[in-house]
């Protein structure tokens, strides 16, 4: 029997509630999979949020209070794993929250808006247009959210549209547990880590951040380092696993 606490019974629990929302169609098949390469991430990198991991949630929060619009964007995979913990983000740091889907159906649109208003995240509405330099259904947003922000939030991002988003002149920040995808060698700030222990850590440095402690964190990141530091933890957990 695993004990609730520990990160394997967590993980299980996740797995179920992934599946939950698949049946349901918030999760797409291919949101499954990203889901499955990022446990195998996770656990390279012992399921725990790393110092780097910290400090670039520290950073993350410093851009969104620092920020003019600030946008929380939203997928079908970040929905069902972490909706209240978007909830208190947006409390926390002011940003609109807008959804934005690889995989885009208005039934989706409205199952994904309504699961988050259940869990009290004010969710921007109003009618989208493709508005971003893709072929896919991500170009779809709203000209007063994403497209107007100037730090966007986008935990499980793909290459593409953080590649778009960059081009435009935004502060991409990305959550992604694989350090070397296009997507976090492409982002203006990389936190490697878990989605729902990343989020917490970022609402509490919106909360607990100084002015000075703000300012200083934006004018000292540095991203190669955080993603170097990622891959020198799991290089280093992986040679000392067997010992
Ligand atoms: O809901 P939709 O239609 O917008 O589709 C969403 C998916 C997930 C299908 C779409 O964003 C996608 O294709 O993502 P990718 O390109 O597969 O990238 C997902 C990345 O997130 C991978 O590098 C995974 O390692 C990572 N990842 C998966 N789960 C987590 C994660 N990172 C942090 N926390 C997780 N829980």
């Amino acid at each position: 029997m695993i004990p609730p606490d520990h990160p394997r019974y967590r993980s299980l629990m996740t797995r179920e509630r992934l599946a939950r929302c698949a049946k349901k169609g918030i999760v797409t098949l291919e949101g499954l999979t990203a889901h499955g390469r990022g446990e195998a991430f996770d656990y390279l990198i012992g399921e725990r949020t790393t110092g780097s991991a910290l400090l670039a949630e520290q950073t993350a929060a410093a851009f969104l209070l620092a920020a003019h619009q600030p946008v929380i964007s939203v997928n079908g995979n970040t929905a069902a794993l972490a909706a209240p913990e978007i909830a208190d983000l947006q409390r926390a740091s002011g940003a609109l929250v807008e959804v934005n889907l690889f995989h885009r159906t208005e039934k989706r649109m409205r199952s994904i808006e309504q699961l988050l208003r259940d869990a009290g995240v004010d969710v921007l509405s109003g009618e989208a247009e493709q508005l971003l330099l893709l072929s896919h259904d991500r170009a779809w947003c709203r000209r007063n959210g994403i497209f107007s922000a100037d730090v966007v939030l986008v935990p499980l991002e793909d290459g593409d549209r953080c590649e778009a988003l960059v081009r435009m002149g935004k502060t991409v920040v990305v959550i992604d547990l694989n350090p070397l995808s296009r997507t976090a060698r492409t982002a203006t700030l990389t936190i490697v880590d878990e989605l729902t222990r990343a989020l917490p850590n970022i609402t509490r440095a919106c909360v607990d951040l100084s002015l000075t402690e703000r300012d200083g964190l934006l004018a000292s990141f540095d991203n190669n380092y955080l993603l170097k530091d990622a891959i020198r933890e799991m290089t280093a957990r992986l040679s000392h696993v067997l010992d």
